[in-house]
């Protein structure tokens, strides 16, 4: 198979300055395109900004400025941004550009002229902040479940994309290529939103209403929906229709979003290119939230977490290793400085720092700074080898699933066990023995390849951290390139000479002013209940099941009517509204008691019972930090 991979972020939009979750889906890419160019992949990698639409029109509006002035602005701080986190984009695309517009009205005439777009009437409940219409049943208590703000009651002529008619393709499509939208939590929420019929898209917006927009090449009265514009970028960014770029890293495209834009990018997207003609994308890959201190970033809480702040106050290599350390992909996470701070001491001052510092500074002292020979290789140096090599081989397998904190714990790994062997072996009593010289050189041997091999492996992750602890071992950034070279053991020449350098990573006082606010406190703990006997136990069915549908209960402020897959579909109802919006439920795999007698709430049968705990503030209910399948026994 080629070597090709071709990597995007969303294109953010430019009505607020960049915050911690943008440069994470960022850093992300950067990563991903930083190890696939170092393990010989030709790569391309695309950003760049949204910039058409209601929401920046209103922007602008309330700035004072045109449209274009305001885009202008803050596309130019996402632009000036990236660099400083040291992302490697190929190019940086905006949707204002004229090779873009050109593009996008291209596709709506030959979409058009095919006749999957057709003029017809509108009216619905439309969310500025989403820019789409919503169906009644989805708004909670009247209001946008994302925005928490009443929609506007609009009616209008429209132009709409066929988008039904591709329902059953996307369905197969998606069934077909099991990793098309990973990992397959929202895979399974997808599909959840495939069960309900497939409307057609609105595609268009009136000019008496809103201009700042791509005009639709066949009535000049409207400008095009933003979706329909902001995902063709992904297209034009590599030059789509004529560049040459196009057929090269289209068939291996892999886009990185947050759950939040999972529907545009895995329904509309798809059938987008289906009804233009195009072959899909390679992979969707969906990751979580960054939520702070436990709660949703948003200005008005005002705890928006700056991207540019944390890395002056601790460094970039420490805020990326932390953004890649502390979220599963997939799962949202919770940011605290005292928790970065807590990760950066233990993981990069202590363990890793530590070992470059002591094995650098022996050989300086033992060996006057030059890499010595090893010579015989005893059972403890073979096992040590023996753990780099397997981690060099987990690292990989990991990094291909995405779960880039499993990479990053199998390097961490490697580093612990060499920490140790220098304890076990400890080489300063070697260095009393004039007869244990060469034995002395065997380890420091072992331990410089092992510095090497992380410096190697952390590289796509810490960019600067890798180089630097490679140029103390005096590698030329010519050989630096060379990932392969990880694989086998003995790449640093015997005699070289090291050129030792600061400290990599000083410890850190987290200052009492940037301490996260105290902890609430905890819930009383209940006592625990009387013994059963194990025969009791078992009488109790728990299964994983699948959450296919979640709606409010009509006239209850608790309760969800949940439709859910255990290996066969039921309805349960849950008292879980406070804690959860419907749409968050979707995709999830929870543990349900599946022999609980059904019961009738609110009107509605529930057969079984979700598992949850109030040991928080709200309740949250039991998830699996695997994909077991639905229906799987819980015991
Ligand atoms: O949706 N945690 O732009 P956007 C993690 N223009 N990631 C987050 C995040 C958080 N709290 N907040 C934002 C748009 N993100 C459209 C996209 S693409 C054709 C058009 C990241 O500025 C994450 O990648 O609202 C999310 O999907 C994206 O920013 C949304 O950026």
């Amino acid at each position: 198979m080629d070597k090709i991979f071709y990597v995007t972020t969303p294109i953010y939009y430019v009505n607020a300055s960049p915050h911690i979750g943008h440069a994470y889906t960022t850093i992300v890419a950067d990563v991903m395109a930083r190890y696939h160019r170092m393990n010989g992949y030709r790569t391309f990698f695309l950003t760049g900004t949204d910039e058409h639409g209601d929401k920046i029109a209103e922007a602008a509006r309330k700035a004072g400025v045109t449209p274009k002035e305001y885009a202008d602005g803050i596309s130019g701080q996402f632009r000036a941004l990236w660099p400083e986190l040291s992302v490697t984009n190929d190019y940086f695309i905006r949707t204002t550009d004229e090779n873009h517009i050109k593009t996008v009205k291209s596709i709506l005439q030959d979409v058009y002229d095919k006749g999957d777009i057709y003029f017809g009437s509108y009216e619905g409940y439309y969310c500025v902040g989403c820019e789409r219409f919503y169906m009644e049943k989805e708004l909670v208590d009247g209001k946008c479940p994302d925005h928490q703000t009443e929609p506007e009651y609009r009616k209008e002529s429209n132009y709409f994309f066929r988008m039904g008619k591709y329902q059953d393709w996307l369905i197969r499509y998606i069934q077909d290529h099991p990793d098309f939208i990973r990992p397959e939590r929202y895979r399974n929420e997808a599909l959840a939103f495939l069960r309900e019929p497939l409307e057609d898209l609105c595609i268009s917006r009136p000019k008496s209403r809103l201009t700042w927009g791509i005009t639709l090449p066949f009535d000049e009265n409207y400008v095009t929906y933003v979706w329909f514009d902001a995902l063709i970028n992904y297209i034009t960014g590599i030059g789509y229709p004529g560049g040459e770029n196009f057929p090269v890293f289209w068939p291996a495209a892999q886009h990185l979003i947050a759950k939040d834009i999972l529907k545009p990018h895995g329904i509309y997207w798809p059938t987008m290119l289906k009804a233009a003609g195009i072959e899909p994308y390679r992979h969707l890959n969906v990751h979580g939230y960054w939520n702070v201190d436990q709660s949703k970033m948003s200005k008005s809480l005002g705890n928006v977490v700056k991207p540019l702040e944390l890395k002056d106050k601790y460094g970039l290599d420490a805020f990326r290793y932390f953004l890649l350390r502390d979220m599963v992909f997939g799962l949202d996470s919770s940011f605290s400085e005292e928790s970065f701070v807590q990760r950066t001491n233990a993981d990069l001052a202590n363990d890793l720092g530590n070992l470059v510092s002591r094995v650098i500074a022996m050989t300086v002292k033992y060996f006057d700074g030059k890499v010595p020979a090893s010579s015989q290789t005893e059972p403890i140096d073979q096992a040590l080898i023996d753990t780099a090599k397997r981690v060099i081989r987990e690292a990989g397998a990991a990094f291909e699933e995405l779960a880039f904190h499993k990479t990053l714990m199998a390097i961490w790994e490697l580093i612990g066990t060499a920490n140790k062997y220098i304890v076990e072996q400890e080489p300063w009593n070697l260095a009393r023995n004039p007869d244990r010289r060469e034995r002395l050189g065997t380890l420091l041997y072992h331990l410089l390849e092992t510095l090497r091999t992380v410096a190697v492996l952390i590289t796509p992750f810490m960019p600067g951290t890798g180089a630097k602890i490679l140029g103390q071992l005096g590698i030329e950034e010519i050989d630096r390139q060379d990932y392969t070279t990880i694989a086998g053991w003995g790449g640093l020449p015997a005699g070289r000479s090291l050129k030792p350098g600061p400290t990599l990573f000083p410890r850190i006082e987290l200052k009492k002013e940037t301490l996260a606010p105290p902890p609430p406190p905890k819930a009383e703990i209940p006592p625990v209940k009387p013994e059963i006997e194990f025969a009791d136990f078992e009488k109790v069915d728990l299964r994983v099941a699948v959450i296919l549908k979640a709606e409010p209960v009509p006239k209850s402020n608790k309760l969800l009517k949940l439709l859910i897959d255990i290996g066969e579909e039921r309805t349960i109802v849950a008292g879980i509204s406070k804690a959860y919006k419907p749409e968050e439920l979707i995709g999830k795999k929870v543990v349900v008691v599946a022999n609980l007698k059904p019961t009738k709430l609110m009107g509605v049968e529930s057969r079984g019972m979700i598992l949850a705990t109030d040991a928080a503030d709200t309740l949250t209910v039991l998830t699996f930090d695997r994909e077991p399948e639905a229906g799987g026994r819980v015991r």
